[in-house]
């Protein structure tokens, strides 16, 4: 805490800050935008977690980006800068528009902007032509509105940050169990006999997780951690919210911690599934629920031959771990009546994801822990809003009923063609077929895979939007044509009107912000996407839809919402309770699995061991814990002793030991692929403690070196946890 006010106070100021935080954190008030985890029953308003409190600081800086900045700052000078100095420059405060073939972005009126966009859009061959980038904070009614916009201009082309994401879970999930979210809610957590955490580092990027885990344990739950890194928040937790938690040594956390080797989770819970149907045999009866299995789930029969056949050579080559330690394991499963898996971008980031997640369902289907108290999936989501934007349409594969829905609300007919995804959507661009780059927030040239093929591809574009809080690489990379749009932050106040988000527990409930808003100009998400439509359709004659009623309204689009999507019966009434209320979740619920065999389905998924060339290392790229995905609040990455510096490279020492480099040296690191290698230059390497075979560096520095096909099957997204790199000496610069 001591640390995230000093980030506040040099941001925000002594008074400002204490103000904000005490005053954004009241509960009934407003969504934290630093994660999507819910929000505790019992929560007071002097209780905000660390990296929140540098996600509300970073939105309510006093420092403003104005038309003098970009008088006195070219495009291409602004390319030159690092993601944190473009950060640290403060709130955008006025629309700012780079015409054709100038250097400088320079103000313009919103009405002139939207004249432009309009003009841009109405020009193209083809609606399939433009693309609808959506980031995770964006409210449900701007989502839902936004989405509406793209269909009715006639396209699905609506990439969104969980391409890169959770679309893993999504895809496996939906398969499986009917339904593209988590299965549990915070009071099923609290009651869980043991929950596996995999592939999360939840001590800095959902802080308030401790809190539940912290719970759970204090109720008897067991915890264990499968990481290749030993996080320290994970393995031991201090509460940020506690005087003796901040001073104290903290309370150890995880009672089992495996420490896997990257992209070995497939096996690992094949591994566990095999040894459960062995104990089965040993003691029939005793493991297996066998009433759910009979009338719950499908496809028992080739998952069980399947996961029978496993060797274990290829679970010791692929997890690292030795066997002792994956039997030991399933004496904690076996002991559990209630198992909850919480994972995030550690099971979803890989070739394999889905597969993966699948094999996560597999296993807890065995014992029936799906649908009732203590039990399920937990897949922790990352924007705050992230999985809001996906109910309230933004997808780029919608459902049949959804269109069908939204065509007998508004009378038109949506396309069906399924639109880009967010890598797709680069190779649109890339080969021309894409000439409009719309993004309601985010900042997608840094978040993305293969930095130099992105940043070539948006650069061919004839127009980019960008509606953003703040200045970021994406306005610097740019079309020929480029707006920024500034728009208001979750802390900001819109008039007497407040937003809705739903957590990762698909929990809904409203957001209002407080603060003045940072500039006098800017336009909330919900307005700016209503005057567009306005001046896009115009000449279309009356559509029937009020969009000028929405922007004033937003009582009119959650009326909107409610006969779209289901689950939001008397949304306006619901969401003014205090909590909120939680959608309708099937296999929570009532047990019941939407799938298309209407049952949980077993899946029988291959094993294929990532084995790698001599010499080579599997990287993943993670975040420190001073960031926001491409927001860089600072150089350090505290829990993991790094102090000054994000150009580094977590190695095993006895990794080093073989190549012969030495903790300290300076490295480039060689991602390889098959059309080519791709380089990252001069990353001190870091002696620690992470799986042989495996290192780790900070995203986006390294985003250069994920190829843009190189992609999770199914879900498609970049595998930004499995990269083939080789480390080379870096050669000092000369001159
Ligand atoms: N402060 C802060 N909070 C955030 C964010 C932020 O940047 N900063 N980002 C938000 C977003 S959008 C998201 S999606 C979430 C991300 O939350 P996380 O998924 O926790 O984020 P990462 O830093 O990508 O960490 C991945 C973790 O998985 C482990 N891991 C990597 N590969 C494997 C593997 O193959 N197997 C296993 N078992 N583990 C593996 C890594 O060692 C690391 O601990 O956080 C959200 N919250
Ligand atoms: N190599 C690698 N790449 C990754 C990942 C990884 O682990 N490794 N993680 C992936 C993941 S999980 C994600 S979610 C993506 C994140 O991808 P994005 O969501 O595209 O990226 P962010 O960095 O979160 O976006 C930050 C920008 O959002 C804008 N912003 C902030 N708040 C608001 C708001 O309220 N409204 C609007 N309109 N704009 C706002 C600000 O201008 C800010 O500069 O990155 C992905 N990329
Ligand atoms: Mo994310």
């Amino acid at each position: 805490m001591a640390h995230s006010l000093a980030m506040s106070y040099s941001q925000m100021g002594v008074r400002r800050s204490l103000l904000t935080l005490v005053r954004v954190n009241q509960k009934q008030g407003f969504d934290c935008p630093g994660c999507a985890w819910p929000e505790g029953d019992h929560r007071s308003p002097a209780e905000f977690c660390e990296n929140g409190a540098k996600a509300v600081a970073e939105e309510a800086t006093l420092r403003r980006v104005t038309g003098e900045f970009f008088a006195e700052h070219t495009v291409s000078e602004l390319a030159g800068r690092s993601d944190y100095w473009l950060g640290q420059q403060g709130r955008l405060t006025e629309p700012m528009y780079k015409p054709a073939g100038s250097d400088h972005y320079e103000p313009v009126a919103w009405d002139e902007a939207f004249s432009i966009i309009a003009r841009e859009l109405r020009a193209l061959e083809s609606p399939d032509e433009a693309l609808f980038y959506t980031s995770g904070r964006t409210s449900n009614e701007a989502a839902f509105l936004y989405q509406l916009l793209v269909r009715r201009f006639g396209t699905n082309n609506l990439p969104d940050c969980s391409n890169m994401c959770h679309e893993s879970s999504g895809s496996a999930l939906t398969q499986t169990l009917g339904i593209g979210k988590g299965t549990v809610s915070l009071d099923d957590l609290h009651k869980a006999d043991l929950v596996f955490v995999v592939g999360q580092n939840p001590g800095t990027n959902h802080p308030r997780m401790l809190s539940a885990l912290e719970k759970a344990k204090r109720n008897g739950a067991r915890i264990v951690a499968v990481n290749p890194l030993p996080e320290a928040g994970l393995l031991r937790f201090k509460n940020p919210q506690k005087a003796s938690g901040v001073a104290g040594r903290g309370t150890k956390l995880a009672d089992r911690f495996l420490q896997i080797r990257l992209n070995g989770d497939m096996a690992l819970f094949q591994a566990l599934s095999k040894l459960m149907l062995e104990a089965e045999d040993a003691n029939p009866g005793s493991v297996i629920d066998h009433e759910f299995v009979e009338t719950h789930t499908h496809g028992f029969h080739d998952f069980e031959k399947n996961v029978r056949e496993l060797e274990w050579a290829d679970v010791e080559e692929a997890t690292g771990l030795p066997r002792a330690a994956v039997e030991e394991t399933v004496q904690d499963v076996l002991g559990a009546k209630s198992v909850i898996v919480c994972w995030a971008m550690g099971l979803t980031q890989h070739k394999n994801s889905v597969a993966t997640i699948r094999e996560v369902v597999n296993f807890l289907l065995l014992r029936g822990n799906v649908g009732r108290p203590g039990a399920g999936v937990c897949p922790v989501r990352g924007h705050s809003n992230v999985q809001g934007d996906r109910t309230m349409g933004i997808y780029e594969k919608p459902s049949a009923a959804f269109l069908d829905a939204l065509r007998d609300e508004f009378g038109f007919e949506p396309p069906r063609r399924h639109g880009a995804d967010a890598v797709e959507s680069i190779r649109a661009l890339r080969d021309g077929h894409a000439k409009v780059f719309v993004a309601m927030g985010g900042n997608f040239v840094s978040a993305t895979p293969d930095t130099a093929v992105t940043e070539a591809a948006m650069r061919r574009a004839r127009l980019t939007v960008q509606v953003s809080t703040k200045l970021n690489r994406s306005h610097a990379v740019c079309g020929e044509e480029a707006l920024i749009l500034p728009t208001l932050g979750r802390t900001e106040r819109d008039g007497d009107r407040f937003v809705t988000v739903e957590d990762s527990m698909g929990m809904v409930h409203a957001s209002r912000g407080r603060l003045a808003p940072a500039s006098p100009d800017l336009l909330s998400e919900v307005a700016i996407v209503s005057r567009l439509a306005m001046r896009l359709f115009e000449q279309d004659g009356p559509s029937g839809i009020p969009w000028e009623r929405f922007e004033a309204d937003h009582d009119a689009v959650r009326d909107r919402i409610e006969r779209v999507v289901p689950g939001f019966e008397d949304f306006n009434a619901r969401v003014r309770r205090p909590g909120g209320f939680a959608l309708p979740n099937a296999p929570r619920d009532e047990r019941r699995f939407p799938t298309d065999t209407g049952r949980a389905n077993f899946t029988a998924n291959d094993l294929e061991v990532l084995r790698l060339a001599p010499g080579r290392l599997l990287l993943q790229t993670v975040r420190s814990h001073d960031q926001y995905n491409t927001t860089i609040y600072g150089m350090g990455d505290r829990y993991r002793g790094v102090h000054n510096g994000r150009r580094v490279v977590f190695v095993n020492p006895d990794d080093l030991a073989e190549r012969g480099i030495a903790d300290g040296e300076l490295v480039d690191l060689v991602s390889e692929w098959p059309d080519g290698e791709r380089t990252a230059e001069a990353f001190r390497v870091i002696a620690y403690s992470t799986a042989r075979g495996c290192c780790a560096a900070y995203f986006p520095e390294t985003n250069v070196l994920v190829p843009l096909d190189s992609t999770a099957d199914t879900s498609n997204t970049p595998t930004s946890k499995s990269v083939v790199v080789r480390l080379e000496r870096h050669a000092a610069a000369t001159g």
